[in-house]
């Protein structure tokens, strides 16, 4: 299996109950290694730009709203599989529909505010990546 990297996100909702710790000692149980960290508040500007795909989407106004209502912690994980794997670990979108064990199933609200993002391709998150880390901040 190939090493890749993948963008994580620990959401608004997740970061207001102090969960972050929680979040990442699941993702590091599952092997993956957080290789760049940072807490931030997005601006409108940035979570409208991150979320461009979903721009005709209905629930676009009310996805920026939620994720700059709080800080969020954007990360870089390394591992074999890493961008297939974060995914499996996060479980469904809806975490009614999300697998048993999986930080939506233990950890989201509702399928909004559901704890946490993952790059969905490794094309997506060598750009999602590039949208929040410099190449000098990642160090394996
Ligand atoms: P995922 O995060 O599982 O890849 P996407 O890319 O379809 O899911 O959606 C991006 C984000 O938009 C989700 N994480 C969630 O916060 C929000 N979202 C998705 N579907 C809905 C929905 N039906 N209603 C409200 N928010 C949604």
């Amino acid at each position: 299996m190939a090493i890749e990297r993948t963008l994580s996100i620990i959401k608004p909702d997740a970061t207001r109950r102090n969960l972050t710790g929680r979040i990442n000692a699941k993702l590091e149980a599952e092997g993956l290694r957080i290789v760049a960290q940072k807490r931030l508040l997005l601006t409108k500007k940035q979570a409208e730009a991150f979320y461009a795909a979903h721009r005709e989407r209905p629930f676009f106004v009310g996805l920026v709203a939620f994720m700059t209502s709080a800080p969020v912690v954007a990360q870089v994980l390394e591992g074999d599989n890493a961008v297939a794997k974060n995914r499996e670990i996060m479980g469904a979108t809806d975490p009614t529909k999300a697998a048993p064990g999986t930080i939506r199933a233990e950890f989201a609200e509702n399928i909004e505010a559901n704890s946490v993002h993952g790059s969905d391709s490794s094309e997506a998150a060598v750009q999602e990546i590039s949208f929040f880390f410099a190449g000098i901040e990642i160090t394996g």
